[in-house]
C-alpha cells in the first residue's frame, strides 16, 4: 500500500526479554512499512533483545521504570508521528495486517484501530481461563460504556496523533490497553476493531502476563474507572439499593405508626437501622451526583484545552 511521501508512521515495539522474536517482528514491519521508524521500548531487558534491535537497526528507548503500562507513557510522550504503530514483540501479531488497521485512521474513519484476536485464533494461542478473562472484561465494558467491542486487551493498535496527545494513560502494567480502551469510549473517540489471526508465542518464549496477578489488576482498573468516569451510576446504584433495603427494613416501624392507635412503634431496631440505611443511601447518592457535576466540568475543561493545542 502507497502512502504519502511526508507521513510519518512510527512503530513501537514494547519489549522486555523477546530475544527469540524480536528480530522476525522488526523485520517484518519494516518490510511492510519500509519509510516508517521502527522503535523498540526495552524495558530493563536481561536477554539479548537489546543488541538484537540494534542489530536489526531499530531505534531504542529504555524505559526503566518496569511495567507495559509505563512504556506506553514513554511512548505517547516522546514519539512523533502521524500514525502510530503499536504491536508486541513477542511475534504474536501479524504485521501483513497492519495497512488493514492504518487505512481506517488515515482514512479518518477513526482514532483508533484495534487488530481483533478474538474471532480467528490458534487453539494454543489463548490459554482458556485468558479466554474467560477475555470475555468478562469484554462484557464488563461493553455493558459500562455502551459499546459493541469485540477485543478489549488486544496490544496490536493504530492510533492517529489527535488520540495520542489526549489520551490518559495512568496505568503501570498489562492493564494499560483497558485503560486506553476505556478511555478512548469516554471521550467518544471513534475504535474500528479489524479481525487479525493470532498465533501462539513459539516454544521457548515465555508470556509476561502473569493470570490471577494482571487479571485482577484489570478487572481493578475497570472498577476504579467506572467510579470515577461514571460516578452517577456507580454511588447511584449503591445509593439506590441501600434505598430499597432501607424501605424494606423500615415497613414494620412505619406500619406499627399507622396501626397503634397511639402510633406506639414496636420495632424500634428496625426504624433506627431504617434511619442509617436512608442517610447512608441519601450520602451515597449525593456523593454521585458531585463527581458527576464535577466530572462534567472537567470534560468541558478536556475539550477546550484540546481545541486550544490546535
Ligand atoms: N517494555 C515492556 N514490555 C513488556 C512488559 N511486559 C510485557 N511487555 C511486552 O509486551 C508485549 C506483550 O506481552 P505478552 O507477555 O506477550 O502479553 P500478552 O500478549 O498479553 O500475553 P500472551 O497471550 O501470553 O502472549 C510483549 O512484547 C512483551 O515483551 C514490560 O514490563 N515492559
Ligand atoms: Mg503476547
Amino acid at each position: 500500500m502507497d502512502y504519502p511521501d511526508n507521513l510519518k508512521i512510527a512503530v513501537m515495539i514494547p519489549c522486555w526479554n523477546e530475544e527469540q522474536t524480536l528480530g522476525s517482528v522488526i523485520e517484518a514491519f519494516r518490510q511492510e512499512l519500509p519509510t516508517a521508524r521502527i522503535i523498540v521500548f526495552d524495558n530493563n531487558s536481561s536477554d539479548r533483545s537489546v543488541e538484537i534491535a540494534q542489530e536489526h537497526k531499530a531505534e531504542i528507548f529504555h524505559e526503566p521504570r518496569q511495567g507495559k503500562g509505563f512504556v506506553i507513557e514513554t511512548m505517547f510522550n516522546t514519539i512523533d508521528a502521524d500514525v502510530f504503530v503499536m504491536a508486541d514483540g513477542d511475534d504474536t501479531y501479524p504485521a501483513e495486517n497492519v495497512h488493514q488497521l492504518i487505512e481506517p485512521v488515515l482514512k479518518q474513519r477513526c482514532d483508533m484501530a484495534v487488530g481483533a484476536r478474538l474471532a480467528n485464533h490458534t487453539d494454543n494461542s489463548f490459554r482458556d481461563l485468558h479466554v474467560f478473562g477475555n470475555r468478562l472484561v469484554r462484557f464488563c465494558i461493553n455493558k459500562i460504556m455502551g459499546a459493541d467491542l469485540k477485543d478489549i486487551m488486544s496490544g496490536y493498535r493504530v492510533f492517529n496523533r489527535q488520540i495520542v496527545g489526549t489520551l490518559p494513560v495512568i496505568s503501570s502494567g498489562f492493564e494499560i490497553e483497558t485503560e486506553m480502551t476505556i478511555q478512548t469510549l469516554y471521550y467518544q473517540r471513534k475504535i474500528i476493531e479489524i479481525d487479525v489471526p493470532y498465533r501462539a508465542r513459539p516454544e521457548g518464549s515465555e508470556s509476561k502476563l502473569n493470570t490471577f496477578r494482571d487479571g485482577f489488576r484489570v478487572l481493578w482498573k475497570i472498577f476504579s474507572l467506572y467510579r470515577s468516569l461514571k460516578p452517577l451510576t456507580c454511588f447511584g446504584g449503591i445509593g439506590g439499593g441501600l434505598l430499597v433495603i432501607s424501605l424494606l427494613v423500615g415497613f414494620l416501624p412505619v406500619r406499627d405508626y399507622f396501626v397503634n392507635p397511639d402510633h406506639y412503634v414496636e420495632h424500634v431496631p428496625s426504624a433506627i437501622l431504617a434511619a442509617g440505611l436512608m442517610m447512608l443511601s441519601f450520602l451515597f447518592s449525593f456523593t454521585g451526583l458531585l463527581l458527576h457535576v464535577i466530572n462534567h466540568r472537567f470534560r468541558e475543561l478536556h475539550n477546550v484545552i484540546i481545541r486550544m493545542r490546535k
